[in-house]
């Protein structure tokens, strides 16, 4: 609390890439440090599926913002707050929550620029580019569980990926067993979410847990659940392409709505750095580097179309022309990296490399 006043609470993990998107949101629009508080909750450790957690929010995601109820500012009567359970919500109240007009108990006193689109039109636009990026087809989190095409990544992505799920399946039957002893139990709900979240687990569990087993040592049915899993990988990572070349339709440049950050663009730059790291590229990569990469890594004759101008894209965007040349083009992801990558809110969040 500063002043008495209840503060707000935002529930994130540094490695997740939805809590970046609030993250950068609280950068963009100037709050002080004094404004929100930040509680990590470590997702490599299934701390989200805590009772606690569950309580404020039950699909265990992070981000979730606790946000105090207007009519109880006063310190002497005990708080009363909502959560807010999904990333739009949050990066949404988020902008509305701190405006030139707001008196917002701060320290702060840096612009407090709005991010949420001024016209109908562009708010249309907008939600159509978040949705995109919220869409199945698009699941971030899901690339990271299907990032191998072949035996020597499969072998790679196991080491990397394998003892957080194995934390996480620990977790979840430690809860599980913990709520059979206790004197308060949590909801039949509860427990059927935990053993839920346990079963979805499992399908890719055993194909990782063999996954530095060479092809021709697994069993017969171990190769048909690798094959299966190859071929899941394969058709995601070919859908990433689609999705890839949606959002070039719906985005001007070189942020989503043309030259001023706004909402979208949170959501853009989160899912972006993950899809780019996976893709095996750098925070310290530029634009067209990425863009290689993404082409590369998606495979077959993908290419996103390189039909935006570097020196009208970097004008727009506030930038020295650099070395471009008058006729030089390139992808509007790779316009929207380089505008983003000098954006003092991204070197901040992703000051320890790309999540
Ligand atoms: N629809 C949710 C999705 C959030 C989400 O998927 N968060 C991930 C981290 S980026 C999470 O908390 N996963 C829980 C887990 O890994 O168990 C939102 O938009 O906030």
């Amino acid at each position: 609390m500063s002043n008495g006043v209840p503060k707000a609470a935002l529930y994130y993990y540094d490695r997740s890439i939805w809590s970046s998107a609030p993250l950068l949101a609280l950068e963009e629009k100037g709050y002080g440090a004094d404004e929100v508080d930040l509680k990590e909750v470590d997702l490599s450790k299934g701390e989200n599926f805590a009772p606690s957690f569950l309580r404020l929010n039950p699909h265990a995601t992070v981000p979730t913002l606790v946000v105090p109820l207007h009519n109880t500012l006063e310190p002497e009567i005990e708080s009363r707050y909502k959560a807010i359970q999904d990333t739009k919500s949050i990066v949404e109240f988020l902008d509305k929550s701190r405006s030139p007009q707001s008196r917002t108990h701060t320290t702060s006193s840096a612009p407090a620029p709005a991010l949420t689109p001024a016209t109908i039109a562009f708010n249309t636009a907008s939600n159509k580019v978040i949705d995109l990026l919220h869409s199945e087809a698009a699941d971030p989190n899901a690339f990271r569980y299907f990032n191998a095409r072949d035996d020597a990544a499969l072998s790679a992505l196991s080491k990397e990926v394998l003892p957080s799920l194995i934390a996480k399946k620990d977790a979840l039957n430690s809860y599980i067993k913990a709520n059979e002893t206790a004197e308060v139990r949590v909801s039949e709900k509860t427990v059927k979410f935990w053993e839920a979240k346990k079963l979805a687990s499992d399908g890719i569990l055993a194909v990782l847990q063999y996954g530095e087993t060479p092809s021709d040592q697994l069993d017969s049915e171990a190769q048909a659940k690798r094959s299966e899993y190859f071929k899941v990988a394969t058709s995601a990572w070919a859908g990433l392409g689609e999705v890839l070349l949606q959002l070039h339709k719906e985005f001007i440049g070189p942020y989503v709505l043309g030259d001023q950050l706004s909402l979208p663009d949170l959501h853009l730059a989160a899912w972006l750095a993950r899809i780019v790291k996976l893709a095996g590229g750098t925070v310290s990569d530029d634009g067209d580097t990425i863009t290689k990469k993404l082409e590369a890594h998606i495979g077959g004759s993908f290419k996103l179309p390189e039909d935006f101008n570097v020196a009208e894209a970097r004008r727009r965007a506030g930038l020295p022309a650099g070395s471009a040349q008058p006729t030089d083009s390139q992808s509007r992801i790779a316009a929207f990296w380089d505008a983003m990558k000098e954006r003092p809110s991204w070197k901040k969040v992703y000051a320890d490399g790309l999540h």
